[in-house]
């Protein structure tokens, strides 16, 4: 077989947890972007006729849509070779993978919005290549209304408002402080090889975060160990040469390294006022919309939740995708014998992140013909 296609574009948030997943995984494959005929008539109706990134297409013909879906697949075939064994690593594994698809994309998209817009070209070329002269009319827009409808529509349903811009950079100045004190342990979140979580976390913290502009100055200047986890993340070498332990593999006895639960007890401080609210909110409309069939497309989002981080109040689209990726890190958790589940509640617990276990959606969500749809 012929190299896969990787659908995506070096800015795209998404992109990049498959990509690197690819290129950890010394998979061939070539990026393209997807504003093309082909994408449009073969692709697109394989994709569920969603048009999105990242997609992968096979060389006979094959799709698959969706970064989450794409990992799932070569994790299947390698026999889980990035995902741990032990029962707390496994977990949190989990975890970070859901933290990094929903979690950090308030930052994301308030760097990318309300700072990069003095860097010349960078948006308007990058915007400019995923609608081209073979996008049809019902996709295309030229850049500059593209980026002008995201700042008007997009970002208040992110949370970011003029109200919030001071939170989220405060916020945001102390993950990187987290993570780069975490990185310049370990080279990757569980130790000397990259698990499930770490590509999640690649989705916020390369295509925005590492590599914007703005927030990429603010990496390189203030957290410049976890500046070279994106670096490594996106190699196929282990690139760790700067640590003393070059084994490549996971830290034994399940260890959970302190560096790493105050990471998560600082994200546990947005995710789970945030989780709570959305999970109410998307409960009601599961109420109110109750003759929805099985199999139909779960949304974007399904209307604005209210809550509060230190003290900041924020609104923001309740999204289901966050709890289809919950309820794999709730089903792994249910898994487990009862000593494990101590274990595991246990460091839940030191991480403030147990109240997640209970937060669950009146109606699972699945996949069929390459959508997640309701059960
Ligand atoms: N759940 C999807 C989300 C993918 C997604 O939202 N991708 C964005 C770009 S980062 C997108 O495709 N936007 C619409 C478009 O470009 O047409 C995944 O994890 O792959």
């Amino acid at each position: 077989m012929g190299p896969i296609t990787l659908y995506g574009s070096p800015f795209s948030l998404f992109t990049g947890r498959p990509r690197s997943y690819l290129i950890k995984a010394k998979i061939d494959y070539r990026e393209e972007p997807h504003a093309s005929s082909h994408f449009y008539s073969n692709v697109l109706p394989k994709a569920g006729g969603r048009r999105g990134i990242p997609t992968i297409e096979f060389s006979d013909g094959r799709v698959i849509r969706d970064g989450v879906a794409i990992i799932d697949y070569f994790e299947r075939k390698s026999n889980n070779q990035f995902s741990p064994k032990t029962p707390k690593q496994r977990v949190v594994s989990l975890l970070l993978d859901m933290i990094g698809a929903e979690g950090l994309l308030r930052p994301c998209m308030h760097y990318r919005f309300n700072h990069d817009t003095d860097h010349g070209e960078f948006l308007p070329f990058h915007f400019g290549t995923i609608y081209n002269e073979d996008t049809p009319d019902a996709y295309a827009s030229d850049a500059q209304t593209r980026m002008a409808g995201i700042r008007e529509f997009v970002l208040p349903a992110w949370g970011v408002t003029p109200s919030t811009h001071e939170h989220i950079e405060k916020f945001h100045l102390t993950t990187l402080r987290v993570l780069n004190k975490h990185f310049a342990n370990y080279p990757y979140f569980l130790g000397g090889k990259p698990c499930i979580g770490d590509f999640g976390m690649m989705a916020p913290l390369y295509g925005h975060l590492g590599r914007d502009p703005a927030p990429l100055s603010l990496m390189t200047k203030h957290a410049v160990r976890l500046f070279r986890w994106v670096e490594r993340m996106n190699r196929p070498e282990p690139d760790f040469g700067e640590f003393k332990n070059r084994e490549e593999s996971f830290l034994v006895d399940d260890f959970i390294p302190p560096t790493l639960v105050d990471a998560l007890k600082h994200f546990a401080i947005d995710l789970i006022p945030e989780s709570r609210a959305a999970c109410d909110c998307i409960n009601t409309w599961l109420v109110e919309n109750k003759h929805i069939e099985t199999g139909t497309e779960v949304q974007r989002g399904v209307g604005l939740c209210n809550f509060q981080v230190l003290g900041t109040e924020i609104q923001a689209e309740a999204q289901p995708f966050r709890f289809y990726l919950l309820e794999r890190m709730q089903d792994e958790f249910e898994s487990l014998d009862a000593e494990a589940s101590r274990d595991v509640q246990k460091m839940l617990d030191d991480c403030n992140m147990t109240e997640l276990l209970g937060m669950k959606l009146t109606r699972s969500i699945g996949r069929k013909n390459n959508l997640e749809v309701w059960l």
